[in-house]
């Protein structure tokens, strides 16, 4: 059946359902945004007409509203807790729901036995029918629960499976076995899942799928006022909770010299003592509200925490300058407490690395918050300088709409993959000894076109550009250094031998292994390494003692998730 685009909320509202908090934060955002996904679904409707759009069945389980799970967010939600989730799981279903499909939502353990067919009070018998649904969403927690009460058969349904993980899960993080022996095991990771299973917030590394999430759309004469308003001498603090002030004095201060400061942290009775005095203090405001504080502001500045939220995109639709600081180190896994456990390695370079390297200057300013005499002459620069109102398209509703559109119809991790490189009967390729692939030099980029066209996959094939990060690079770098982006998908076409000579590696021997940075080059033993199981394709790796060889591809402007030939 195909699926056809629909713009009334009301049902969608009912499944959402009351008696939480977040609950309620998510419907009043369903509806504030209403109208601009109607009129995002028009211009996607008008678009995708041509395209085959299969109406799935979906559930959406949000495992961390459940009681089951603790549900520690529902309380704070009014009391300047994290809704950076909350606003990511009432986009996604709105996406879900305004494409068409059939969705049905959980928040509760018993919903969510309901839906699948596990009868009442049997709560760890497995499913034994087939799964009535072609897609999950769900969240780790989510993820958790399934495994404890459907039992066994969450292996047979894996492959329907997608989970929302704010932060990423790197694929050698998620190998249960290679993580346990090589040191990646956390508490969160090793469901053996395709890395593009779990869906990200912001497009961290493309070993995830880049789900995202949408802010406010702008019409021409709410831009002319935001201009005609703008404040120069006004910020807005980022943080909402007091604790995120902390140690914060010196640089409000500075800031105080130059500007009138506002805040919108969450308070009981008294001002907290972290927020200083000359500080005016809305507490924690509806999302309605906040969109027009930072219309009249000329700057939203951070202090660090939190990381990688929504509010800088926010802030930078409504036309402010959002100043950051640089983190050097990086902060990671690896040495902080907030990251610690998270199955990433990921080096989060500024507060919001989205807004630093996707968006950057004007909108977005990252500099050394120590060195006073920069932060100073900066906020003076922000104060002199004019910016527009600027959201990347795949942070609008027609991106995500777009965006989701193309994973529901084309991402596939069910059918078994066609055997690569195509070997025949007699054992040799098809099309002769250099097998399908005529190979075109192009500086370090060799470009692969394919002449065999039985090669189904997603991305096409066509988008494929091979290139070979430097000694201790990973494929994110190694791409992104070309102007293209890593794309995990296409790694099994360049996990041959063929592959290495292409680039002019010379292998003395070729070795098949279970190690995330193959397939890789050792200049070292001019060993050449390839990969023995697909879920360890990783473009996140690196290594000091391999070039990679990276599967690299192009992307829209403004829409990474996608190349260009994707749609
Ligand atoms: C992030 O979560 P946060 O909730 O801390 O992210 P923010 O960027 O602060 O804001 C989330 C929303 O809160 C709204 C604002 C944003 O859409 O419009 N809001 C509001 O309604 N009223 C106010 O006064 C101030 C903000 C991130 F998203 C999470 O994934 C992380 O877990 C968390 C920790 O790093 O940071």
């Amino acid at each position: 059946r195909q699926a056809v685009f629909q713009s009334d909320i009301g049902i969608l509202l009912e499944q959402v359902g009351t008696g939480k908090e977040s609950l309620s934060f998510m419907k009043r955002r369903i509806r504030r945004l209403a109208a601009q996904w109607a009129s995002a679904a028009r211009r996607q409707d008008d678009k995708l007409r041509n395209h085959r759009r299969e109406q799935k069945r979906i559930l959406v389980h949000v495992g961390f509203l459940t009681e089951e799970s603790g549900d520690v967010f529902s309380p704070k939600v009014l009391k300047g807790g994290p809704l950076g989730e909350m606003v990511q799981w009432a986009d996604i279903v709105t996406a879900l729901h305004v494409l068409g499909h059939n969705l049905k939502i959980s928040v509760s353990l018993k919903e969510l036995q309901g839906f699948v067919g596990v009868p009442p009070g049997r709560g760890s018998c497995p499913l034994t029918g087939p799964l009535p649904f072609d897609l999950i969403y769900t969240d780790y927690h989510g993820l958790q629960q399934m495994k404890q009460h459907m039992g066994l058969s969450l292996r047979k349904h894996k492959c329907h499976i997608r989970v929302i993980d704010t932060f990423g899960t790197e694929p050698a993080y998620n190998h249960e076995e290679y993580a346990s022996l090589h040191g990646y095991r956390t508490n969160w990771g090793y469901w053996n899942l395709h890395g593009q299973q779990y869906m990200t917030m912001f497009p961290h590394t493309p070993d995830n799928s880049f789900m995202g999430f949408v802010a406010e759309e702008l019409n021409e004469t709410e831009r002319l006022n935001i201009q005609r308003n703008k404040v120069n001498n006004m910020a807005v603090v980022y943080g909402k909770e007091a604790s995120m002030w902390k140690g914060k004095e010196k640089f409000l201060a500075t800031l105080n010299r130059y500007m009138e400061i506002h805040g919108t942290v969450y308070y009981e009775s008294q001002r907290p003592p972290e927020v200083p005095a000359f500080v005016k203090n809305h507490g924690l405001l509806p999302q309605q509200e906040l969109q027009q504080l930072l219309r009249k502001a000329k700057l939203f500045i951070g202090f660090g925490f939190p990381y990688e939220g929504p509010a800088p995109l926010e802030a930078i639709a409504n036309g402010c300058i959002f100043l950051q600081p640089k983190f050097n180190p990086p902060h990671s896994s690896h040495n902080h407490d907030f990251f610690r456990g998270k199955p990433t390695s990921r080096k989060v370079s500024s507060q919001h690395p989205y807004a630093e390297q996707y968006i950057g200057r004007p909108h977005v300013i990252t500099i050394d918050f120590n060195n006073s005499e920069e932060f100073d002459s900066t906020i003076r620069e922000i104060m002199s300088i004019n910016v527009e109102p600027f959201l990347p398209y795949e942070y609008t509703c027609e991106g995500m709409l777009e965006r989701v559109h193309a994973y529901i119809q084309n991402q596939d991790f069910c059918s078994p993959e066609a055997p690569f490189p195509p070997v025949n009967s007699s054992g040799a390729w098809p099309g002769g000894p250099s097998g399908p692939f005529t190979l075109l030099p192009n500086s370090s980029i060799l470009a692969w076109a394919l002449n065999a066209s039985h090669f189904t996959s997603w991305p096409p094939l066509s988008a494929l550009r091979l290139l070979a990060s430097l000694e201790g690079q990973s494929c994110v770098k190694a791409c992104q250094s070309a102007e293209l982006i890593c794309e995990p998908a296409l790694f099994r076409f360049i996990n041959i031998k063929e592959a290495f000579s292409a680039l002019d590696f010379q292998c003395e021997g070729v070795e098949s292994e279970m190690n995330h940075h193959y397939p890789a080059f050792s200049a070292e033993h001019a060993e050449c390494g390839v990969q023995q199981d697909p879920l360890l394709f990783s473009c996140a790796g690196s290594s000091a003692k391999y070039q990679r060889l990276c599967p690299c591809r192009d992307y829209r402007n403004g829409q990474v998730a996608l190349c260009r030939d994707c749609l």
